[in-house]
């Protein structure tokens, strides 16, 4: 059985997200969503909210593969030793133009260096391409409307952690 994971700090999921979640789900016959908090970014929803997010999401994201999609919250560590404990032998990523292949790049190669972990970047749908969880955040926190950038519930997820301060 070939298993894929796709990481991210998903702060919060988008549908550039989802979509990147969906092609590889017809790609491999697992997909192991990763949620791993990165530690340098401030946070806007708690780590485990965005894992439950995520869970409540996904079954319409991915249409008939909600059966081989699940998630797992990821609680430090490296991303190569995350991706030998749920099994999965490629890592799967969005890149949205040519900074994220040069950040992508030396950390794909990284991950196969320490385990023979290999990485498929699938270039960004362009429905989606300038949508980033950073932008999300801050036209939320301005007041804007992210509606059409990730699912409803992620939407009111945001409102409600900015309202909360
Ligand atoms: N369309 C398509 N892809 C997208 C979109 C979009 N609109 N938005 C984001 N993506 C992609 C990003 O390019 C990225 O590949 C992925 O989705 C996740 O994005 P984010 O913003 O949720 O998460 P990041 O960028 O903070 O990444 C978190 C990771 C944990 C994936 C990253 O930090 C990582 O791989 N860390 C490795 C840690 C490690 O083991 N280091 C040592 C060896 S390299």
């Amino acid at each position: 059985m070939s298993t894929a994971a796709v990481p991210g700090s998903f702060d919060p999921v988008t549908h550039g997200h989802l979509d990147v979640v969906a092609r590889a789900a017809r790609l491999f016959d697992e997909v192991v969503v990763l949620v791993v908090p990165n530690p340098s970014k401030r946070g806007l929803l708690a780590p485990a909210r965005r894992a439950a997010l995520l869970e409540e999401v996904l079954p319409d994201a991915v249409g008939d593969a909600p059966g081989r999609v699940r998630v797992e919250l990821v609680d430090g560590g490296l991303l190569v030793d995350a991706c030998r404990r749920v099994g999965a032998a490629c890592v799967v990523k969005g890149v949205r133009g040519g900074s994220d292949v040069d950040a992508e790049t030396p950390m794909a190669l990284m991950n196969r260096h320490l385990s023979g972990l290999e990485t498929l970047l699938l270039p960004a749908d362009p429905r989606w391409q300038h949508v980033a969880s950073s932008l999300v955040r801050e036209i939320a926190r301005l007041g804007g409307d992210v509606d059409d950038m990730v699912p409803p519930a992620v939407g009111r997820a945001v409102r409600a952690a900015l309202a909360e301060g």
